[in-house]
């Protein structure tokens, strides 16, 4: 086994893909031309990248194949791998939940009682389940898991919802989240030194790539006499910072904010008198 550098997984082609690369590219990961279908080394991290199907992602890091790897929470906790999960990425947010025809009269759980579930997550709904003190008949499919309940296959479904409008568009209803996922990054229990040096700089580099994304950098003018009740308002990470205009008792001010409190500040920042409130993005952000 190759020690020198970091073995990281992602998935060859579908939802993780793009998302995936341009992490990484934003952590400074950058693949090289040598790309092929299978695999590609990076210029400026040690690593290479390897292109996986997602559920084979948790097998191949379980034996050392890959050290570290990018796939779905939902895929972690089916494989059932002895793998640790390093952080959570943020991005391909989605839940694992029960769905039924619209026409099924569905009150509770109990109402699953003896019925035939569709899923590709057969560990997972059979944990919950028993966890429910259900009793159900799990059919394992591997693919369009949606069209069960139409063709007779099926009575009710476990599967992967976004906006929900697949359920929709196949007469089915969300009646019961059963686990909420994301893309996070898991690993290789027994990196050797050297790797795990890796993955805690590709850990803090991804932290500082999560926080930029909930966080904007807000600059405006204000009123001189407003900067007490204008600091409460956005404290920033340590205290904001403060430049004189060149107009007598006006003030600049420059701070950060999260981006979902942007709306709830901003007429209280027009209240103080605040002006040309600019909110722009942020790269990087290391605290
Ligand atoms: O080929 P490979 O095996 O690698 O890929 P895959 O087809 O198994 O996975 P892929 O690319 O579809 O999804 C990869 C991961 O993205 C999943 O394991 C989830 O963690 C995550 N994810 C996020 C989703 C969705 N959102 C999602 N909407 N995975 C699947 N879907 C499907 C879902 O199965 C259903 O068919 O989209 C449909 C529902 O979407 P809405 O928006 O209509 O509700
Ligand atoms: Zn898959």
């Amino acid at each position: 086994m190759n020690s020198s550098y970091l073995k990281i997984a992602i998935q060859k082609s579908g939802r993780l893909l793009e998302k995936s690369l341009a992490m990484l590219n934003e952590c400074g990961i950058r693949i090289n031309s040598g790309y092929n279908q299978l695999r590609a080394v990076c210029d400026n991290f040690p690593c290479e990248i390897l292109f996986l199907r997602d559920d084979d992602i948790p097998a191949y890091i379980e034996d050392g194949v890959a050290d570290v790897g990018i796939v779905g929470e939902n895929v972690v906790v089916e494989k059932q791998k002895d793998i640790l999960l390093a952080t959570r990425l943020g991005f391909a947010q989605c839940r694992l939940a029960l769905a039924v025809p619209r026409d099924f009269a569905y009150t509770d759980i109990k109402s699953l009682e003896g019925k035939r579930i569709a899923t590709s997550y057969p560990k997972i709904l059979q944990n919950f389940l028993d966890e429910a003190g259900i009793q159900a008949e799990i059919h394992i499919i591997s693919g369009s898991v949606e069209i069960a309940p139409s063709i007779g296959l099926a009575d009710a479904i476990c599967d992967i919802v976004s906006t929900g409008s697949t359920l929709l568009s196949n007469g089915l209803k969300e009646v019961q989240p059963v686990m909420k996922s994301e893309a996070v990054l898991v690993a290789n229990h027994h990196l050797n030194d050297f790797k795990q040096k890796l993955l805690d700089k590709l850990i803090f580099r991804i932290n500082a790539y999560k926080k930029a994304r909930y966080y904007k950098y807000i600059l405006l003018n204000a009123p001189a006499d407003q900067l007490q009740a204008i600091i409460e308002l956005i404290p920033g990470m340590k205290s904001p910072t403060v430049l004189p205009l060149a107009e007598p008792g006006w003030i600049s001010i420059h701070s950060v904010i999260q981006e979902d409190d942007f709306w709830e500040i901003i007429e209280k920042l027009q209240a103080c008198g605040a002006q040309g409130i600019l909110v722009v993005p942020i790269e990087k952000m290391i605290l």
